[in-house]
């Protein structure tokens, strides 16, 4: 059985989403027949460039190539006018990085969806032609779509919907982020008119006994394959010159795990029982570097073949586990190695001085992690394992090796007061002015429903309400109890 994986539009343009990558790269070493492509990148441009003038595709060139962030902001300028302009005239739904993304956060009722699938838009037209392309090239027996975001689901259900139509021996089947959080209990069976089957968690296994590998093992890491990928397709749009936040939007950054699942596994709004989050695999530093060595092509052996386009290694584990990090580090100096690389990581006090020293010399240049709700009760309620203080010391460990940060912030959580509030976004203002923060987000505190507080809301002060779906579940509503007197 052959295999085609897909990426159904709307991603980020800058850099390929790795999902089909892992899979591809897992397949291909168990002896599957498998093929990707990365049908986003492909519809963006198409879109871009037909609703664009004569110069777009000249834009879009200089946004995929090495130039200064400044003319970059002007020229993403130029294609972000061209998209609002789409939006206006062609699809509202229309974004660069998201399709739909608002309707599709909470589908409640699969028939909502469903129409917004049958509806033509601005999509169709290219999504259908570069569905052909790639199956007129690979001619597969099964279609494995994957579907990480909100903003991805539209597109993967109207890829879904054309396979059916046009190639109906073809067998299609979804998987993703998306999927593993948000459709473990699909009521409706309207779905598996599109999909023969929908897949939660990693795909691996699944799709190597599809292939006709028996006894298939996943190995602690998995080397990704871009075989399939064209890197010239891909282009930045910056926005501000923050060096973090740019990083999401720009540079063509190669994506590897380093580890499997979260070491930590124990905050109370995270989905820690979720097998992503909840069962940890720590692979081997070698093989880590390996893989990056070689998808770089940074060594001496690589003189010729190095993209020399490529950014770098965004390492997109929940939380990188300072004992591997530190061991990484160790493989990367001792083999003489030099690319830019950053990550997710927990505030956790085994980053320490000399650690952050260390990982700078190794080539890190930015970390991200969570800070939630900055308030020291609070941060014990959720069990984070960390204090204010003990974070702190963290940051400026990072401040002084240079590494840049990002902090990822929590409002709303169940019990926060408004003065906790205030007295949190004062001290998060605190540490951006001692430069021991670059950049941070807010997000409000959502109820999910696999988390340690809906299992025990009560401790948390909270009561879930009824709520109905049959499709997509994942934040759920609830009321705060007035606390006892
Ligand atoms: C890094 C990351 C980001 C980064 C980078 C995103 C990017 N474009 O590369 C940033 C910070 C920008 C980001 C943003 C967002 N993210 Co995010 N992100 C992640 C994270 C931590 C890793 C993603 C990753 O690269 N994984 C590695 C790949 C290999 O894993 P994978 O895609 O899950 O694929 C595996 C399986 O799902 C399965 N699989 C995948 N495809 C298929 C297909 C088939 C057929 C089969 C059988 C199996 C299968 O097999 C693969 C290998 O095991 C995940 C959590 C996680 N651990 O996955 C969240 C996650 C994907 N993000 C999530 C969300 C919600 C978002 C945002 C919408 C947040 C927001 N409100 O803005 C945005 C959306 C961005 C967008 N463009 O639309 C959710 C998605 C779930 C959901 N509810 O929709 C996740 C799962 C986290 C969570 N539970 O909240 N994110
Ligand atoms: S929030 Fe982050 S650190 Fe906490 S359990 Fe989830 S992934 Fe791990």
């Amino acid at each position: 059985m052959k295999i085609l994986l897909l990426t159904p539009p709307l991603l980020q343009p800058n850099t390929p989403y790795p999902a089909t990558m892992h899979l591809t790269g897992y397949l291909k070493s168990v002896g599957a027949d498998v093929e990707q492509r990365d049908l986003s990148i492909k519809v963006v441009r198409d879109i871009l460039i037909a609703y664009g003038d004569e110069t777009t595709e000249e834009i879009l060139e200089f946004l995929g190539g090495p130039s200064p962030v400044e003319e970059k902001i002007e020229a993403s300028a130029l294609i972000e006018a061209l998209a609002s302009r789409i939006r206006r005239k062609v699809d509202k739904n229309f974004g660069f990085s998201r399709y739909a993304e608002k309707l599709c956060t909470a589908v409640s009722r699969f028939s909502t969806l469903e129409r917004r699938v049958e509806k033509r838009g601005v999509m169709d037209e290219s999504l259908e032609m570069r569905i052909d392309e790639a199956m007129n090239e690979t001619r597969p027996d099964v279609v494995g779509v994957t579907c990480p975001f909100p903003g991805t689901l539209i597109g993967a259900f109207k890829t879904a919907r054309y396979i059916k139509r046009k190639y109906p021996g073809v067998k299609t089947v979804l998987g993703g982020g998306y999927v593993t959080t948000e459709l473990r209990q699909i009521k409706s069976t309207r779905p598996f008119k599109y999909f023969d089957s929908i897949i939660c968690d990693e795909g691996y296994v699944p799709l190597a006994e599809m292939a006709g590998v028996e006894n298939a093992a996943v190995p602690s890491f998995v080397a990704p394959s871009y075989e399939g990928i064209d890197w010239d397709e891909y282009f930045d749009i910056i926005q501000s010159d923050n060096f973090v936040t740019g990083l999401w939007s720009s540079g063509k950054w190669v994506k590897l795990i380093m580890s499997r699942g979260c070491y930590w596994g124990k905050c109370a709004f995270c989905d820690v029982k979720l097998p992503y989050i909840g069962s940890f695999k720590m692979p081997s530093a070698k093989d880590i570097v390996d893989a990056a060595e070689s998808l770089l092509a940074v060594s001496p052996e690589f003189p010729h073949e190095r993209n020399l386009s490529l950014a770098g290694i965004h390492f997109v584990d929940e939380a990188m586990p300072p004992r591997l990090v530190s061991q990484v580090c160790d493989e990367i100096i001792s083999r003489g190695l030099e690319f830019e690389w950053w990550g997710n990581i927990r505030f956790d006090s085994a980053f320490t001085a000399s650690l952050a020293r260390k990982m700078a010399k190794a080539g890190c240049i930015c970390v991200t992690g969570g800070l939630e709700c900055a308030n020291d009760r609070l941060l014990k309620l959720m069990n984070k394992g960390i204090t204010c203080a003990s974070a702190e010391k963290v940051l400026e460990h990072f401040s002084a090796a240079g590494i840049a940060v990002h902090a990822y912030l929590m409002y709303d959580f169940p019990t926060e007061t408004a003065a906790e509030m205030r007295e949190a976004e004062r001290y998060v203002k605190s540490l951006a002015a001692r430069n021991l923060v670059q950049s941070v987000f807010w997000h409000r505190f959502a109820l999910t429903v696999h988390s340690p507080i809906a299992r025990e809301p009560e401790r948390f002060s909270l009561r879930i309400l009824p709520y109905k779906s049959d499709f997509a579940v994942n934040e759920i509503p609830y009321v705060a109890m007035r606390a006892k007197k």
